[in-house]
């Protein structure tokens, strides 16, 4: 009976992992089908469908990148160009700041983004469910069914990157351009010189940091892009940022 009940509540509580999953994907889709009147085109259970595909009944450690190319194709969305904001370590307050007004946009605030993020999610080899529980963490394997899912995010999101370009990085940490991170070792790798104008950083820093535009990981960054492109860092504190998260009616020109 002990076994029989365990059984129960075993496959009771993983089907609902899963189908929670589901209905979340698919309340957020519609959600911003309505909110930013997208084409009705998307299809948002043929999203999950193709998003399930890339990793059920996998290993949740060797789903590769190309494991996500269907549904990254199925739900292309043209760029907004002059608006793309990349950001690296400064995800809370870019969201915070793109939510109130409508000058940057960001992958979150793309369909494929917006669907996914904070998202947990895995299969398992043998097994047609999908778990969002119990799954690795994001440093335990290079072809992690999560992580594979943003650097191919990221990586479209990049590639498609046009006109003038805005990158938010923290000045309140060592090195704000840091190599592991997904802005610097698949994004900035990915930006095409023939679609794009520029690049600005915007430095987020705090009274204290002692950090600038001249930290020596910016100026690897600058090194990283093509020559045709121009680049330009500002500096701009984390409490003008705020005060303008505070008044979403003072234009964004008008922010720093
Ligand atoms: O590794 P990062 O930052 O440099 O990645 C940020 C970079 C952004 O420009 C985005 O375009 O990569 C893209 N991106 C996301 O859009 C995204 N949404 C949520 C990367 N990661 C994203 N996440 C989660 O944030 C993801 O689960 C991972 O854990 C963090 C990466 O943030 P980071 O290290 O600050």
């Amino acid at each position: 009976i002990l076994a029989i009940s365990l059984w129960v509540a075993f496959s009771h509580k993983q089907y609902n992992s899963g189908d929670s999953l589901k209905e979340t994907i698919i309340s957020r889709c519609q959600t911003f089908i309505q909110n930013n009147r997208t084409s009705s085109a998307y299809d948002c259970q043929k999203i999950w469908t193709v998003f399930e595909q890339a990793f059920v009944g996998k290993d949740p450690c060797n789903v590769p990148t190309d494991a996500y190319d269907s549904l990254i194709n199925t739900i292309i969305q043209d760029p907004i160009c002059n608006k793309m904001l990349f950001w690296s370590k400064t995800k809370h307050i870019v969201h915070e700041f793109t939510e109130k007004r409508n000058c940057f946009q960001t992958l979150e605030d793309t369909l494929l983004g917006y669907i996914m993020d904070g998202l947990t999610w895995c299969g398992k080899e043998g097994s047609n469910e999908t778990f969002t529980t119990g799954c690795p963490s994001w440093n335990d394997c290079v072809n992690h069914t999560v992580k594979s899912f943003w650097n191919r995010a990221s990586a479209a999101f990049a590639e498609a990157a046009c006109g003038d370009v805005s990158a938010m990085l923290n000045g309140s940490i060592a090195t704000p351009f840091t190599p592991t991170s997904i802005f610097a070792s698949i994004e900035v790798k990915r930006f095409n010189a023939d679609k794009m104008r520029s690049l600005t950083v915007f430095l987020v820093t705090q009274e204290n940091d002692g950090k600038s535009c001249d930290d020596p990981s910016l100026k690897n960054l600058q090194k990283e892009l093509d020559p045709k492109l121009k680049y330009s860092c500002v500096s701009v504190a984390k409490s003008t940022i705020q005060e303008c998260i505070s008044h979403p009616d003072t234009a964004c020109g008008a922010c720093w």
